[in-house]
């Protein structure tokens, strides 16, 4: 079903990523539209709801503010600009933390059936991490075998999400312990993951808080309990089960999609599923069955972040980051997507139809008119993952020949640098890093993190602050579309080091590491968080005293709002690339790019020229270096 392209795409200019633009030329081509043809048709986009200005919370509106003052100030309850700009940014961090908590909560509940022997697919790789986990939680491991400790350790868990009372999450005992005074003197300890998130929804709803400084508060307490329990718990417990990565080599971008062969890419976030399609699919059986058909075999590549995980821990490959998926289907090469939750556009289905691709979804709590639903269940794991990987399979003969072309680019990458894996790195301590940062040799850390947006150029941004950063001697690491935009940009290839200050490449030779670290997708933005922790506590400081900022140069969803507010609250200095929605009220913009930082030691800071943004954060960085009294 060709469309009529009413808007073409300036095809050379949008992307910084090889390959990019064929695709969407080719896209032009076959009559199919992406997010980029999507976007133009969009344009003018509301400014009502670029400023945060409009809110539909009850039914006496919508009512929207007018920004200049010469219409309406107030809404028909009389919630003014503040309030309703505020209300809508909670709601943005509630429904992101409850993106990745629920994806925490769906591991967890995998945890639990192993830890009860109920789950024979599934087993506890990583017993260590298990035990220290527990350890940490105040769950005793002495004389006790691994599944007695899974399952105390998940009923524990099972807790965070929402236990009656006022106490504060368990998770945060992974949190440093000044960290936890700053909080507690903010009044924003969460209690319970799924209470904050529901108090979001209550608190935004007509008629409850209507003050500005109280509802971004309770934010920062809700993204508390997304980074440091719902994403740690999610990092943690996939760890358990699917091994804590390790440096691993892979390729990275759309040239990793074989002509000869059957492609599945597997999209989405949780490795429960992916790491079943890969493992049906690597086995002799599936390998077989695809020369049947007349391939030579099957070739799993991956996606957004559960590709990362994939990535990490096994070495799949990664065509590419959240603005590829449509065009991995149109190069025509793909038999099928398998697809869990969040950031799978609904458009796959449509561009699908173009091609022979089947968009299979699995998840109860994630449909797509159109595509073809196969319900995943952790029980039958291996049967149901064989079942989706043979649909793929059998569509092998029905691949438009004559309508491939899959771009011929792809580069190596090394990924799975997990905070264990950082510490092998140095030897078992943070010492070296340590000597690293205080005789200057590195300048500092950032973390970079985040999504596709096609309000910018895809991946520009991505690529330009961390090379920006890394020839200024400062080691850049990094998670979700941000890892993959770096690495299909070779700066996770050991080559990379060439890009590197002086200071950094010398350490990044000597530790054998490329200058930009791949930790993992975007829940392992925890990660960051665990290993700023540790720094700041081998310092005996705060992380905001750490010559360390975060950016998110291309972000898009609400889950990207969390992560940014709950680097904040965790006293990171943090760049955002895209202005969000908040420009409507002064005093909220305000709150967040100066005020917080008196409360929990970061703030936010909006700039979208990637160059002027890096030279910012260094400034940061070097401001904070005297700070300490180190060497700049
Ligand atoms: Fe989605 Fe995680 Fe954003 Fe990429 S980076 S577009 S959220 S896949 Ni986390
Ligand atoms: Fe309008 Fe107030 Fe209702 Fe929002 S809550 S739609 S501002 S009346």
């Amino acid at each position: 079903m060709a469309e009529y392209i009413k808007y073409r795409v300036p095809a050379r200019g949008v992307s910084a990523t090889k390959g990019v633009a064929e695709l969407i030329e080719k896209a032009e081509e076959d009559g199919v539209k992406t997010a980029w043809h999507r976007l133009l048709e969009q344009q003018p986009q509301c400014a009502f709801g670029q400023l945060g200005l409009c809110c539909r919370n009850c039914n006496m509106g919508p009512c929207r503010i007018d920004p200049f003052g010469s219409g309406p100030t107030k809404g028909v309850c009389g919630a003014g600009a503040d309030t309703i700009v505020a209300r809508n940014l909670l709601r943005m961090i509630a429904a992101g933390a409850a993106a990745h908590s629920d994806h925490a909560r769906d591991v967890a509940e995998v945890f639990k059936g192993v830890a009860e022997g109920r789950l024979q697919y599934y087993r506890l790789t990583d017993v260590e991490k298990l035990k220290s986990l527990a350890e940490t939680l105040g769950i005793s491991t002495e004389n006790k075998d691994e599944h007695e400790i899974a399952r105390e350790l998940a009923e524990v868990l099972e807790g965070e999400f929402g236990k009656p009372g006022d106490e504060p999450l368990r998770m945060l005992a992974l949190a440093p312990k000044k960290r936890i005074k700053v909080w507690e003197k903010a009044g924003v300890i969460p209690r319970a993951i799924d209470r904050e998130i529901c108090e979001c929804m209550h608190r935004t709803h007509i008629g409850v808080d209507a003050d500005p400084v109280s509802l971004l508060l309770h934010g920062i307490r809700t993204s508390i309990a997304d980074g440091w329990s719902g994403s740690m718990m999610a990092t943690y417990l996939s760890d358990i089960l699917f091994g804590t990565p390790k440096p691993i080599k892979a390729e990275a971008n759309l040239g990793v999609l074989k002509e000869d062969y059957v492609n599945i890419i597997v999209h989405g976030h949780n490795p429960i599923l992916s790491t079943k399609i890969v493992e049906v699919a690597m086995s002799e059986e599936m390998q077989e069955l695809a020369k049947k058909y007349g391939a030579k075999g099957v070739n799993v590549a991956g996606m957004c972040c559960t590709g990362n995980e994939v990535l990490m821990r096994l070495g799949v490959p990664i065509a590419g980051n959240f603005l590829m998926q449509e065009l991995a289907v149109i190069t025509g090469a793909v038999e099928a997507i398998i697809v869990d939750y969040q950031c799978i556009m609904p458009a796959i289905v449509d561009v699908a139809q173009c091609y022979h691709t089947k968009v299979i979804t699995t998840e109860p709590k994630a449909h797509i008119p159109g595509a073809i639903h196969i319900e995943f269940n952790a029980e039958k794991a291996d049967e149901i993952a064989k079942e989706i990987v043979r649909i793929a399979i059998e569509n092998y003969p029905n691949r438009p020949r004559d309508r491939v072309h899959i771009p011929k680019h792809k580069i190596e990458a090394i990924a799975g640098f997990s905070v264990e894996a950082i510490l092998e790195a140095l030897g078992g301590t943070l010492e070296p890093l340590i000597n690293a940062l205080r005789d200057g040799t590195i300048k500092g850390i950032v973390g970079i993190v985040g999504c596709n947006n096609p309000k910018v150029r895809h991946n520009h941004s991505h690529v330009t602050i961390a090379k920006e950063l890394i020839k200024r001697d400062v080691l850049v690491v990094g998670t979700g579309c941000w890892s993959i935009a770096a690495a299909m940009d070779g700066l996770m290839s050991p080559k990379a080091v060439d890009l590197a200050g002086p200071g950094l490449k010398k350490v990044c030779e000597t530790l054998n590491i490329p200058p930009c670290l791949h930790m993992g997708s975007c829940v392992d933005c925890s990660r960051i968080l665990i290993a700023l922790g540790a720094l700041a506590e081998a310092l005996g400081v705060d992380i905001p005293d750490l010559p360390a900022a975060g950016s998110a140069p291309e972000w898009m969803s609400e889950k990207a709002v969390s992560i940014g507010t709950y680097f904040v609250a965790s006293g990171v200095f943090t760049h955002l690339g895209v202005v969000p929605p908040v420009m409507g009220s002064q005093k909220v913009a305000k709150i967040l790019t100066e005020d917080v930082e008196d409360i929990v030691g970061g703030k936010f800071y909006v700039e979208p020229d990637p160059v002027k943004a890096a030279e910012t954060i260094y400034n940061v960085i070097i401001e904070k270096r005297k700070k300490l009294g180190w060497p700049l």
